[in-house]
């Protein structure tokens, strides 16, 4: 048999996108995150409870998904919408996250909207990349990577990435990113942490 162990035989499908809207037409996995689940991120904390007592908890972004074995050989791909708008003057951003297997990449499309992808390494060296309508970015192995809205509108991107890629989060949450990203009088600032 032509298959080997680490990786599943499957057959070849085809998915819907809306593309104006981001949404994975067929997407069997919808994962949400609200004001509430990032707590601990952002500079100004009590903003962000603020915003969470005063809206009821917004929708941040989401994550549209398609089963697919998270495995050597496949690839994972999604769809990720980013609302617009501010944390006191920090812009709205994901997570961040290294991959698991740290030795692995990934392409962001982004289809509409703009922002950042800030990007970092373990040992400290980070950069920014701009975002916006038919940009790609490539997030190379080893660089944890998050999105910023720097706009009015959802940033809305189309991501692949190997599917034994994994996430690390708590990597993230103990060390934070280098820099942040603000909008003061319309002008976008990237401010390095102190
Ligand atoms: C996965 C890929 C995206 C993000 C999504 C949410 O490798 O980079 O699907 O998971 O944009 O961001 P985060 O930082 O919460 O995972
Ligand atoms: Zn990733």
């Amino acid at each position: 048999m032509f298959v080997k162990d680490e990786t599943q035989f499957i057959q070849p499908f085809g998915v819907d996108l809306d593309l104006e809207n981001g949404i994975m037409l067929d997407a069997t996995h919808r994962l949400e995150r609200r004001a509430s689940d990032m707590l601990g991120y952002y500079q100004n904390e009590e903003a962000l409870k603020q915003l969470i007592e005063s809206e009821g908890d917004p929708l941040h972004y989401e994550v549209f998904e398609c089963p697919v074995p998270e495995e050597y050989g496949h690839l994972m791909y999604c769809i990720s919408t980013l609302q617009p708008g501010r944390i006191g003057d920090e812009c709205y951003m994901t997570k961040g996250h290294y991959h698991t297997v740290l030795e692995t990449s990934e392409i962001y499309l982004c289809l509409k909207g703009e922002g950042f992808m800030m990007m970092k390494t373990p040992e400290g060296e980070w950069k920014t990349e701009k975002m916006v309508k038919g940009r790609m970015v490539y997030v190379p192995a080893y660089w944890a990577h998050r999105s910023i809205n720097t706009g009015d509108t959802p940033l809305i991107s189309f991501c692949v990435y190997p599917g034994d890629a994994g996430h690390n989060y708590g990597d993230i949450i103990e060390d934070g990113f280098p820099a942040r990203v603000f909008l003061r009088d319309k002008e976008i600032i990237i401010e390095e942490e102190q």
